[in-house]
């Protein structure tokens, strides 16, 4: 087998160049490569400084993830790092793409670092429930300090080359067409100088002299850390490189990382790491099917979801046309949708220019006719079927043939909406999440005669809105509604039956969800839908309204809230569900929250079984991306699918047995299997 590393000569500097496609992740040959490449470039005296750099689209982009779990096979990524620090011949790292991970730790262990303006450089570990483990925890904080090295470690988010340089992780910006001929440059600039060390650098004592900064961090970016144990083991191994010799350090990170390799909060995040990229890929639609180009996008309705989608393609540079009946409901669309791009702004996410160029993309229209020339449009009007027709008849009418036509729909029939036009192969469900430019699910919903190349184009524009897309078939619900559906029944019997429904959203918060169904309720408003008349009073969220509780936006709803919109609960709301409760002659009973947490998580799965079975999702991992994504399944369980795998599914399946649920032929069929839903 040839190496993926080959090494080239230019004057006295050695090139050593990885060529491992499609990232230039650092498996076993090319560690081996890097170990051999710096040996050949210390055994000859002609050679005086040596640059790092790879083919293809980027900088190594980290360990090969595909190997963890194996039997290590040396060199380690830790031991030719090591080499290639102690050389004393300058070692350049010459970066372009993402040097990530493992690939930031290769330009660590180089003495020095250049990256041409458009690379991006992170220690994204923490996301895979994992820290660095070649030594970046313990030379980054020496570098550049504890403070800078804290969200690189601890969140994960790669930086820019430009902030890269400001916090001296890289040592200069180079040409972006001439990398190669610069780095040479710079490399021969540092001959016969000695050579520095990240790991004997000494800005790592900024957090030895102001210990504080380690609990500012956690208490600033606590919510996002909840329940993961990587970050604070990331705090732990910077905090280490203050206190600890550089040796123990390392000893310190290979500790805490072989913790967290072996635990089952990674094992779930890797599972979704190539879960996401599983999404993606359509099983009988082949990966060369020839994509529709998208130059403009309408969009149908400028409410919060028809504003929110708009925002998504006009952030990626895409020109929309929002269409809307009344001038006045337009005004105010468009007007949040502005200052919904100001308030990014104020926070430093955006430059004012920016938000004038989003902007600048819209076109705003009463006039179906503005749409004509739109590669794509997407309906975001009220859910009622009749109103979907008619407006799928007036676009087929309208837009030009060969684009394509979408709904938001949340749980409507698009094959249904498809035959409203003469050109059903190019309709297809985009459903967004709300809010839908802050949400990273987009559900794409495959009609019975939608095109291969409509889908296929639709799964590419996702990730250009920076969405992660995941393929159901037509059901109710889709895939995420249609589990969600099942919970929510639970939900309502459980407090029939005597559960607290602070208890009920405590479980889904314990669990790791960022709130519960009452919770979620009283933040959405619980008077969506209500007619307004207290003498008719159906059930509890109506008994509520009745009762003037209409969520967070009145300061009561299934809690009491706040001046910080922190809740409490009510007795007066358990009192009315108690009272709703004697109405339906349901006797009430103390539940426990096992209880609680089998009935409201089991039958998830099982309709996710039952989804699966149906074919209406791909694969079972495609359902852990639609609700790690649109729901808040807490990540480091690995989504619904992958969690029941691993508590058993046929734990799952006597625990419904209980609880006299359903359980479906698939979910017992593949508990008995033992081998998983796949
Ligand atoms: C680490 O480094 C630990 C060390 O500290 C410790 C060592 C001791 N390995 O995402 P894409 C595959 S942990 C193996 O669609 P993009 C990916 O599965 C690692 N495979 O492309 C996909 O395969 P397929 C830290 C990998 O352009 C294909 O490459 N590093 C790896 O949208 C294309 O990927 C990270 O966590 C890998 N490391 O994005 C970075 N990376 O075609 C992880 C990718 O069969 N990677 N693949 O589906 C990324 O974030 C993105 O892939 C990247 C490119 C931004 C690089």
């Amino acid at each position: 087998m040839t190496s993926p590393i080959r090494t080239e000569r230019h004057d006295n500097v050695l090139v050593i160049v990885s060529d491992n496609p499609p990232v230039n992740a650092l498996g076993q040959a090319v560690r081996q490569g890097l170990a051999d490449g710096i040996d050949e470039a210390l055994g000859d005296d002609s050679i005086e400084a040596v640059v790092i750099r790879c083919d293809g689209r980027t900088f190594f982009a980290g360990a090969d993830i595909t190997e963890f779990g194996k039997a290590p096979q040396g060199p380690s990524l830790p031991e030719a790092l090591d080499r290639l620090e102690a050389s004393d011949k300058p070692v350049v790292a010459a970066i372009h793409g993402t040097a990530l991970g493992g690939g930031c730790e290769v330009a660590l262990a180089c003495h020095y670092r250049v990256a041409v303006p458009s690379a991006k450089i992170g220690l994204p570990e923490v996301k895979l429930g994992l820290i660095p483990g070649a030594a970046g925890t313990q030379r980054l904080p020496r570098l550049v300090g504890a403070e800078a090295a804290l969200p690189l470690v601890a969140i994960g988010d790669p930086i820019s080359a430009r902030k890269a340089e400001t916090i001296g992780l890289v040592d200069a910006i180079v040409g972006e067409d001439s990398l190669e001929a610069d780095a040479i440059a710079f490399a021969k600039s540092k001959i016969g100088q000695p050579v520095p060390r990240a790991s004997e650098g000494t800005a790592n004592q900024d957090g030895v002299k102001n210990p504080d900064i380690f609990d500012q961090f956690r208490a600033k970016n606590g919510r996002r850390m909840r329940g993961f144990d990587a970050p604070n083991a990331a705090i732990e191994a910077v905090k280490a490189a203050g206190e600890l010799s550089y040796a123990d350090g390392v000893r310190k990170e290979r500790e805490l990382f072989t913790q967290l390799m072996t635990g089952s909060q990674s094992k779930a995040m890797r599972h979704y790491f190539f879960a996401e990229r599983a999404a993606n890929k359509i099983d009988d639609v082949p990966a060369d099917t020839p994509l529709i180009p998208i130059h403009k996008v309408g969009v149908i309705g400028a409410g919060t979801m028809g504003g929110g989608i708009a925002m998504n393609f006009l952030s990626a540079g895409l020109p929309v046309t929002i269409l809307e009946m009344q001038q006045d409901a337009l005004d105010r669309g468009t007007g949040v949708m502005r200052k919904n791009y100001e308030n990014t702004a104020k926070r430093g996410r955006m430059t004012p220019e920016q938000v004038e160029g989003a902007m600048g993309l819209l076109t705003p229209t009463l006039d179906y006719g503005d749409l004509a020339d739109c590669d794509l449009v997407i309906e975001a009007v009220y859910e009622n079927m009749d109103v979907k027709k008619q407006v799928f008849g007036k676009l087929d009418e309208v837009v030009k043939q060969g684009a394509i036509l979408a709904s938001n729909t949340s749980y409507l029939n698009i094959d249904e909406i498809a035959q409203a036009t003469k050109r059903p192969g190019y309709v297809l469900g985009l459903h967004f999440f709300s809010p839908a430019n802050v949400m990273k699910l987009l559900e794409i919903v495959r009609g019975a005669e939608t095109r291969d190349d409509v889908l296929a184009t639709c799964m590419k524009l996702a990730k250009k809105i920076g969405k992660v897309a995941a393929v159901s078939g037509v059901c109710p619900g889709f895939i995420g509604n249609r589990m969600l559906s099942k919970r929510q029944e639970q939900a309502n019997k459980l407090i029939m039956e005597g559960a607290n429904y602070w208890d009920v959203d405590d479980v889904l918060l314990e669990f790791g969800f960022p709130m519960g169904p009452f919770q979620m309720g009283d933040l959405a408003g619980i008077d969506i839908g209500w007619h307004r008349d207290p003498s008719k009073v159906t059930t509890v969220r109506e008994a509520l309204c009745a009762a003037g509780r209409f969520g967070q936006k009145n300061g009561k709803g299934f809690y009491d809230y706040d001046e910080a919109r922190q809740r409490t609960p009510s007795d007066e709301v358990k009192q009315i569900i108690a009272d709703f409760a004697a109405k339906e002659g349901n006797q009430q009973r103390e539940i426990s929250k096992e209880e609680i947490r089998e009935r409201l998580l089991y039958p998830m799965v099982n309709e996710g079984a039952q989804i699966l079975e149906e074919g209406m999702a791909q694969r079972a991992s495609d359902i852990d991306v639609v609700w790690i994504n649109g729901y808040g399944w807490p990540l480091y369980t690995g989504g619904p699918m992958f969690w029941a795998e691993q508590i058993g599914l046929e734990t799952v399946v006597s625990g419904l047995e209980k609880h006299g649920l359903p359980v479906s032929d698939r979910l017992r069929k593949n508990a008995t299997g033992g081998a998983g839903f796949d």
